[in-house]
Formats: C-alpha cells, sequence, structure tokens
C-alpha cells in the first residue's frame, strides 16, 4: 500500500535537553495540525530535524527510536550545518529575499553549499523511506533542492512541493546567485503549491524567463515530465481555536486581563519577532493615534505579544531593541498613574491565553510588510463567536486575497494605519458584524483540512492521469 512522507525542515516534535535527560515536545504549529491525521496514519511518516544537537550514537538511536513510535523520522543536523544552511542560506539569504528585504541577504558560498550538502541529505533520508509508490510531500524554503534531488533517484515518484513563504518577482529573484538552481530543484516536483496567485505568477514568469521553459495554464513542461503549479491558500483548524476561544478556561483568563486593564478597550498585536511583520510601523501607528485622537487616550490599550525568534541573528536583535525603544517611549509620554498604552510581551503564550486574547481584542492589528499568509489573521477571526471585532490586514499579506472583508491597509504608511485603527474603533455594530460573518464563514469552510486534502488529492490525481498516460 502507497504512503504519504512528510518532509520539513522541522519535525512536529521538538527534543529538549534538560540536564542529563531528554524531553518530546510537541509543537502547536499549523503546520502539525494540518498534516497530524496523514502522518500518523496507514503507516506514513514525517522527516525532519528534531532540533536537537545530538552527542553520540546511542543517543541517536534512542531518539530514533522513540520518534519512530510516533511516526516520525529524524534527520540529524549537526551545528556548523545549521549555521550555514539554517541561520545562513535559509535565514539570511532565502528568507530575506522573497521577502523582498535583498538589503538584508547575505550571498556567501559556503552556505550555498551546506544547503546542497543538508538538502542532499534530505535526500537520503527520504530514500531511505520512501517506497516506489509512496508520496512524498515537501515543505517549504528550507528544501527548494530536494524535489529534483529525488526525481533523479526516483523518477517515477509522485512529489508534491508547498512554498510558505512569498515566491518574489524575477527582478528580486535574480539577485540570487544560486536563482536557476532553485528553480530547477523545485521542479522536480509534480505539483507546486503556493498561497497565492501573486506567487504562483512570479514562479511561472520565473521559470520562463530565467531557464526559458514554457509555461502555459498552469503546467511548465520540463525535459523529464510535466509540473502543474496551483494555488492552496492555507487554513487554521477552525473549530480548535473556536473551541478554545469559547472555552471556560479562556473566559476566566480574559476576566482576569480585563480587570488588569481597567476595562479598556483592546488592540491586539501577535507575530515572531521578525523584520517582516511590521512590528515598528505598528507601534508608530498606535503613537500616531494618540496623537491625532487624544479621545482615545486612557480608553485604548495595545497587547503586543512578540515570541522570540533567531535573536541570535543581527537584524532580529536590532529589531528587538527598536521595539524595546519604542514601546519605553510611547509609554514614557502617554502613560497616567492609571493607565499604560502598551503592554509588551516578549515570550509566547499557551493557547487557552491566546485565544483568550484573541476573544477579548476588538481590534487585531496584522500588518506584515510581507507576509506568505499569516494564520494569525484567520486564527482571530475565529475566535470572535459573538462577531465583534474588527481585522486590519496588510495589503501584502497572503490572506488579504481572501479576507478581504477586513480594513486592508498598506502598512508602509503610519498614516494611513492610524486611520484604520480609529475607523476600526467607531465601526458600528452592524458593520463589524457583517464583515466578521463573512470572514467566518470563509476561514471555517477553507480550512487546514481541506487544505491538505485539496493538495494530496490533486497530486493523486495529476498522478493517476499520468500512469493512465504512460499505459496508453
Ligand atoms: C510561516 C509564514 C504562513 C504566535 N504567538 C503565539 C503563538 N503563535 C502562533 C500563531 C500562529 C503562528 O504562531 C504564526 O503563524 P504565521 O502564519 O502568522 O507566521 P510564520 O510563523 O511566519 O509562518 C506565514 C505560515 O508559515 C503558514 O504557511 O502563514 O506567512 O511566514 O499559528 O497562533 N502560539 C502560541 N502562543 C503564542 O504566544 N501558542
Amino acid at each position: 500500500m502507497s504512503r504519504t512522507i512528510i518532509v520539513s525542515n522541522r519535525l512536529p516534535t521538538k527534543v529538549l535537553r534538560t540536564d542529563d535527560s531528554l524531553s518530546f515536545q510537541p509543537s502547536e504549529g499549523g503546520l502539525a495540525t494540518g498534516l497530524g491525521s496523514i502522518y500518523r496514519s496507514n503507516n506514513n511518516v514525517w522527516i525532519g530535524w528534531p532540533g536537537l544537537f545530538v552527542h553520540d550514537a546511542a543517543e541517536e538511536a534512542y531518539v530514533t527510536e522513540q520518534l519512530r513510535a510516533d511516526s516520525m523520522a529524524p534527520v540529524f543536523l549537526t551545528e556548523p550545518e545549521i549555521r550555514d544552511y539554517y541561520e545562513g542560506f535559509s535565514n539570511a539569504t532565502l528568507w530575506p529575499t522573497f521577502h523582498y528585504f535583498h538589503q538584508f541577504a547575505t550571498y556567501v558560498d559556503a552556505h550555498w553549499d551546506a544547503y546542497v550538502a543538508v538538502n542532499e541529505k534530505f535526500c537520503r533520508a527520504v530514500l531511505a523511506q520512501a517506497g516506489p509508490e509512496d508520496t512524498i510531500w515537501v515543505h517549504d524554503y528550507q528544501l527548494l533542492l530536494l524535489p529534483e534531488m529525488l526525481r533523479q533517484a526516483r523518477p517515477e515518484a509522485s512529489i508534491g512541493f508547498f512554498l510558505h513563504i512569498p515566491f518574489p518577482s524575477y527582478e528580486i529573484l535574480r539577485l540570487l546567485p544560486w536563482r536557476q538552481e532553485v528553480l530547477h530543484g523545485m521542479l522536480g516536483s509534480d505539483l507546486i503549491g503556493f498561497h497565492t496567485f501573486g506567487y504562483m505568477r512570479h514562479f511561472l514568469s520565473a521559470v520562463s524567463q530565467l531557464l526559458g521553459l514554457p509555461t502555459q495554464s498552469g503546467e511548465i513542461e520540463t525535459a523529464s515530465h510535466t509540473v502543474r503549479v496551483d494555488v492552496f491558500p492555507m487554513g487554521i483548524d477552525y473549530e480548535r481555536y473556536a473551541q478554545a476561544a469559547a472555552s471556560d478556561e479562556a473566559a476566566q483568563h480574559e476576566q482576569v486581563y480585563r480587570e488588569a486593564l481597567r476595562d479598556t478597550r483592546v488592540i491586539l498585536s501577535i507575530d515572531r519577532l521578525d523584520y517582516t511583520k511590521g512590528i515598528a510601523q505598528r507601534l508608530r501607528a498606535f503613537e500616531c493615534l494618540l496623537q491625532r485622537y487624544p479621545e482615545w487616550r486612557e480608553q485604548v490599550s495595545l497587547i503586543m505579544v512578540v515570541v522570540p525568534s533567531r535573536d541570535q541573528v543581527a537584524q532580529y536583535a536590532a529589531l528587538k531593541e527598536e521595539i524595546d525603544e519604542l514601546v519605553g517611549r510611547i509609554n514614557a509620554q502617554y502613560r497616567t498613574i492609571t493607565w499604560n498604552p502598551i503592554q509588551y510581551f516578549y515570550h509566547a503564550f499557551p493557547l487557552e491565553e491566546l485565544a483568550a486574547l484573541y476573544r477579548m481584542a476588538e481590534v487585531a492589528l496584522v500588518t506584515p510588510l510581507r507576509d506568505g499568509m499569516n494564520l494569525v489573521a484567520k486564527e482571530f477571526v475565529a475566535c470572535k463567536a459573538d462577531q465583534h471585532g474588527v481585522l486590519i490586514l496588510s495589503e501584502r499579506a497572503g490572506a488579504a486575497r481572501e479576507l478581504s472583508d477586513a480594513l486592508v491597509i498598506n502598512p508602509t504608511s503610519t498614516s494611513q494605519l492610524a486611520e484604520a485603527l480609529h475607523t476600526a474603533l467607531v465601526m458600528p455594530d452592524a458593520e463589524q458584524q457583517t464583515r466578521m460573518a463573512a470572514m467566518q464563514a470563509l476561514v471555517r469552510r477553507y480550512d487546514v483540512f481541506d487544505w491538505t486534502d485539496n493538495f494530496l488529492g490533486q497530486l493523486a490525481h495529476i498522478k493517476a492521469q499520468q500512469r493512465t498516460l504512460a499505459t496508453a
């Protein structure tokens, strides 16, 4: 019986070293939820890095055995590999380039070499698991070369690839010295998925201009096979968020928060620390709101959750400093004895508390400068049982293609953002409800399970067509 093999840089379980023992912690990420029912059924498997540097062969065997019991197969990476392949090429070259922050990108040959070598390592790990009839679904920018490596080894395999971040325009992609290699790597797939039509169009244009391959109606003819390219906007586990927000636990948290905030109205901002997320711009817009509309002083609080991420990298450390400084300055200028404008947290919250924040916020401020999709926007919508609340959403988040009932803004404009905040705070209940109901219907219908079914369904269909053609 054919199996489905999921491949991503990180496994959905993180192995942590505490003193002398190891602990296994499940990841809460959207991908882990969406694919949870897939990799745990039918003898399927998820291949990826467990987030741990193993000390010796015995430890490696122990971790492998533990993960095997939960349908996972680890790829062990060394510290130099993580430094050069992950922090280097993935996060300091591809991430900034694909998010249009090319001024932050470094182009280091040794990082590229490590990227190739680690993709090869993943390839060996997949080949050790995959039979000729199996379906292999590769995820994200850390593994762009893997589909073609797999294709070389298994010409008949069924290979899908999904990119979770934006695919940039041709003019940006061509800054990358290894642009052709990257495109060839992706084209090993039978099916390539993107969050939005725009990303797909950029990819097709890059393939045509840089590789000279014909691209017609979402299909690319390579020397060996046809590659189908399509749009699959990723969703969330709607019911999980709706239920978490409706739980007694969330209601209790909300009550505590409301008392602490003295019933001021709440604007919510939640992100990983990243320069793509527009966190500093958001703070300036909040400051502009307080300046321009003094009537909101002491009436509104901004709850800002920033989840630590990549803070060893220079740009991230600088951003953290900028945020600390802005928060300090704005709070110092506007606070009163009984009111603090910004409640700033530099740590993650457990899901129930996060749901309580979503539930109590009247406005969610989701204003990335670039974002593949942005799941926070969808989670906020899922948590609004009473259909009150306004989503302010950047036009440069993939989610804006679907959530057109949000207040869609250009995040570069402080003034526009401040006006959107004011509009959200004075929006009549009936309008909030109409907008929220429309967004809820969409986010509920196109959830993460629908996304998974759609992608794997289309991949199966493509393969079946290929097999029919081959035998005709
Ligand atoms: C990449 C792409 C694309 C955040 N704070 C807490 C917490 N979170 C969770 C959110 C959400 C997730 O983290 C963040 O997801 P995003 O989609 O917003 O952003 P990235 O991490 O950059 O993800 C992105 C995504 O892949 C999927 O394709 O949408 O564009 O960049 O789920 O809820 N979770 C908890 N506590 C927190 O404090 N428990």
